[in-house]
C-alpha cells in the first residue's frame, strides 16, 4: 500500500499543499508526519501483498531441467528456482514472511556444506537416492518426506542415484532478516564429516521414546526426516475411524516429540488427506500458507480464484483469504506457514466459516 492511500480520512487534502514546506524541512531532520501514513501502518484487517497463486509442476519442471543444462550445482551453490509470489516480484518471497524454491540436483553433484541462522525445510517432490547431511548425519530423501535443517547446523546435499532429484526448500530468512539476526558460514571443505550413522536421530527420537541421558536445548525437533510412508499410513488409518474435520479433512501437524509443539520454531507444517469427493468448508487464518500437492487431484477455491491441482503443484493462500479444498481422488496436501511465530507472539487469528 502506498502512503497516500493510508492518509487519515480527516486530513484535508487542500490544506496538505500548505504543509508541503513543513514536510520537506521536517524530512531533512529525519522527521515524518504519522498522520500521512497511519492507516497504512495499522490496517483494519490484513492487507496482504501476497496474492493467491499456483505453480503447475508440468510447467515448472522443464525450467528446472533447463537450469541443469545452464548451471552446475558447484557454480550455483544451490540450484534453486525461487517461487516468487506475483504480488511480491523480486522479493524472493512466496508469502510476506516465507521463502519457497524448487531445488534440483543431478547424480554426482554435491551442494557444498554451509550453515546459517535461517531454518530450512525440504519437502521432497521427485527422485530417489539423494541425501542431505545435517549436523553430521545423513538422511536419504524420498518423495513426500519432510526434512528439517535446523538453525545454524552444517548441511550439504549429494546425489548417488540416477535422474534429477527435486525438492521444495522453505526458509524463514525473511523473518530472520526482519529482526536483523542473520549469520552464515561456508564450511572449509565440500562436505561436513559424518559423525553419526544414518537413522541415529530416528532411533533416538522417532519411536515415541527419548534417551534418558539427553538434554534438548533447541526448539527444533531432533527428528530431521519425517518419512512419507509413515505419515501416509497414519492418515489413511485414521481416516477409517475418525470423524472428518469439516474445514481441514484429515489433517495432522508435524510435532517435535520433545515439546509437543511444532517441529520447527518458526514454520508450522502439516499433512492432510482429502478423501475422494470431500469438500471442505471455507476457512481463513492470518498465516499465509504454502501448499504442495503430494497425491491426487482436486481443486481449491482461494478467495475468488479456483486452482485445479495435480501432484507436485504448489499453491499459496494469503493471510485472511478464505480457502476451500475439494479432493477429486483421495488427495494429500503438505503445507507450511509462519503460524509457529504468530502463535508465540499471540497474533494468530482464524475463522471457520
Ligand atoms: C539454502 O541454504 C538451501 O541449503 C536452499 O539447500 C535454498 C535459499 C535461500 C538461502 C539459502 C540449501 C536456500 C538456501
Amino acid at each position: 500500500m502506498d502512503s497516500a492511500s493510508g492518509i487519515l480520512p480527516s486530513v484535508d487534502l487542500a490544506a496538505e499543499v500548505g504543509r508541503s514546506d513543513f514536510y520537506q524541512r521536517a524530512g531533512q531532520q529525519h522527521l515524518a508526519p504519522l498522520w500521512r501514513v497511519l492507516h497504512g501502518l495499522v490496517t483494519d484487517e490484513p492487507v496482504p501483498r501476497c496474492v493467491p497463486a499456483l505453480w503447475r509442476y508440468a510447467q515448472v519442471r522443464p525450467f528446472l531441467l533447463e537450469a541443469c543444462s545452464l548451471i552446475s550445482t558447484a557454480e550455483a551453490e544451490r540450484r534453486v528456482l525461487v517461487l516468487e509470489n506475483p504480488g511480491l516480484p523480486g522479493a524472493s518471497r512466496i508469502t510476506q514472511s516465507l521463502f519457497a524454491g524448487l531445488q534440483v540436483i543431478l547424480p554426482g553433484e554435491v551442494a557444498p556444506a554451509h550453515r546459517h541462522v535461517a531454518s530450512a525445510l525440504r519437502f521432497i517432490i521427485e527422485g530417489r537416492d539423494a541425501f542431505t547431511a545435517v549436523a553430521g548425519e545423513k538422511t536419504t530423501m524420498r518423495p513426500g518426506d519432510f526434512v528439517i535443517t535446523p538453525s545454524m547446523t552444517w548441511h550439504d546435499h549429494g546425489h548417488e542415484g540416477s535422474g534429477p532429484m527435486v525438492w521444495l526448500d522453505g526458509l524463514d530468512m525473511h523473518i530472520v532478516n526482519l529482526l536483523g539476526a542473520s549469520f552464515r558460514e561456508g564450511y572449509p571443505g565440500q562436505v561436513h564429516p559424518q559423525s553419526r550413522p544414518e537413522g541415529a536421530a530416528m532411533a533416538e527420537a522417532g519411536c515415541n521414546l527419548l534417551p534418558v541421558d539427553q538434554a534438548y536445548g533447541s526448539q527444533t525437533s531432533p527428528i530431521f526426516n519425517y518419512p512419507y510412508d509413515r505419515t501416509r499410513e497414519a492418515l489413511h488409518r485414521l481416516s477409517r475411524f475418525r470423524e472428518i474435520n469439516a474445514w481441514h479433512g484429515h489433517k495432522m501437524r508435524y510435532v517435535n516429540p520433545v515439546t509437543g509443539g511444532w517441529a520447527m520454531p518458526t514454520m508450522a507444517t502439516w499433512m492432510q488427506l482429502l478423501p475422494q469427493g470431500f469438500e471442505s468448508r471455507p476457512y481463513r487464518a492470518t498465516d499465509s500458507t504454502v501448499f504442495v500437492v503430494v497425491e491426487g487431484r482436486g481443486s481449491s477455491r482461494v478467495g475468488d480464484r479456483v486452482f485445479e491441482w495435480a501432484p507436485h503443484d504448489v499453491f499459496v493462500v494469503p493471510s485472511w483469504v478464505p480457502v476451500q479444498h475439494s479432493g477429486r481422488d483421495d488427495a494429500v496436501l503438505f503445507s507450511y506457514s509462519d503460524r509457529a511465530v504468530q502463535e508465540k507472539l499471540d497474533l494468530l487469528r482464524e475463522e471457520k466459516l
